[in-house]
């Protein structure tokens, strides 16, 4: 009599369905994120964007015709990163900059890595 007042939920036939439902989804939703960033990084690698290695980051090197013209570009994306508060890791010398995005509070790629990498391809067109 008492057994079948304690409740278990180990034993609870709608726990466990509930539970295998909560896990088709979330197996999915995973899935779904992974394509994601999979299509996105397809997009990024056919503008230069490339891989790190060891590292789950994003790279990629710009030249420009003049130190000015860099220096141009760098301040651009600066004033967007504010505006983001997502910052690059870069280096710049005279007409070259290399550029890193990744996302230290998750520590590796994030969607902010993702639209500021389209956000500086698309300033690099424009010049
Ligand atoms: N930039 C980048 N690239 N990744 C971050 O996680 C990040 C940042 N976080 N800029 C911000 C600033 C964080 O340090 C502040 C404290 O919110």
């Amino acid at each position: 009599m008492l057994r079948t007042l304690v409740y278990n939920p180990e034993k609870s036939w709608i726990i466990r369905a509930l539970t295998r439902v909560h896990t088709v989804f979330a197996n999915a939703f995973i899935r779904s994120c992974r394509r994601q960033r999979e299509q996105f990084l397809l997009e990024l690698r056919a503008t230069g964007w490339m891989e790190v290695e060891d590292r789950d980051t994003l790279y990629k090197e710009l030249h420009f015709k003049t130190f000015n013209q860099a220096f141009g570009f760098m301040c651009r994306v600066a004033l967007q990163a504010q505006k983001m508060n997502h910052h690059p890791e870069w280096f710049n010398v005279y007409n070259k900059v290399q550029i890193t995005l990744s996302t230290h509070d998750c520590g590796g790629l994030s969607k902010k890595d993702i639209r500021l990498a389209k956000f500086i391809d698309k300033v690099a067109l424009s010049l």
